[in-house]
């Protein structure tokens, strides 16, 4: 039997390129979003209801989250691997400008539905000796202006990433975070408020990496064999790089 991923945000984006990664290598998916229209659109490009499974729920939502998996039909309930790639960006304002609800819609999305939905798969995980791929950002490590409350789920979710590794060591689990740069997707239409301008300067000669990146990085995780555990990988277009630091002269 084909194993299973289960992939949370895979309505756009980094998400859908892994679903489709990973049936392309002969996996089934449970794919996870909040737009009904597009996980059903997204199971029928993928191959139909034999290879691919949605589930329409607000990862925010414990009592959603709970009930959606709940009802996962049998043949999909056990999970070999949870790619934890739901999050979001809201803004790039300094702190002082920023709104407190963006803030909270971040960590409530970044870190407490993160969380929430692998403390609920944790135990089917290590039955099933599987594999946990969470999904940060360069911004985890590497702080800008703009960053604030973003950077900061991130370095979350990188260092709850090595924390399930310490606790789970013996148990077969591997666990990965991944941490792209510059990528182009619809998360910074999400993150400029659909600002298309923003979006194009942005990416303008960048030649940013592709959602197409990412998948192809997570199943290399994936595919590995059983005994080796990729701890994280930071990746970057060739066109960012590092800056210098910042010195205010008053
Ligand atoms: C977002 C990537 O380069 O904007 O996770 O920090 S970057």
């Amino acid at each position: 039997m084909s194993k299973i991923a289960l992939i949370t945000g895979a309505t756009a984006g980094f998400g859908d390129a892994i679903a489709r990664r990973f049936v392309a290598e002969g996996w089934r998916v449970i794919v996870t979003g909040r737009r009904q229209e597009r996980l059903e659109a997204l199971v029928r490009a993928l191959g139909g209801p034999e290879v691919a499974c949605p589930l329409c729920f607000d990862i925010r939502d414990e009592a959603a989250t709970r009930a959606a998996l709940e009802s996962l039909p049998e043949g999909f309930a056990g999970i070999d691997a949870l790619i934890n790639n739901a999050g979001l960006a809201r803004g790039t304002a300094p702190a002082q400008d920023c709104d407190l609800d963006d803030w909270k819609v971040m960590i409530d999305t970044n870190i407490t539905g993160l969380v929430t939905i692998t403390r609920i798969l944790l135990d089917r995980l290590i039955a099933r000796r599987g594999l946990i791929v969470n999904l940060a950002s360069i911004a985890a490590s590497w702080p800008y202006p703009g960053g604030n409350v973003y950077g900061g789920t991130k370095a979350f979710v990188r260092q709850f990433s090595l924390g399930l590794r310490a606790d789970l060591v013996g148990k077969g689990v591997r666990v990965t975070s991944i941490e792209p740069g510059l990528s182009e997707s619809e998360f910074t239409l999400v993150r400029t408020g659909g600002d298309q301008a923003a979006y194009d300067r942005l990416y303008a000669g960048a030649d940013p990496l592709q959602p197409e990146d990412i998948a192809e990085t997570v199943f290399w995780v994936a595919a590995l064999p059983g005994h080796v555990n990729i701890n994280a990988v930071e990746i970057m277009p060739v066109s960012q790089s590092w800056g210098p630091l910042n010195v205010h002269r008053g």
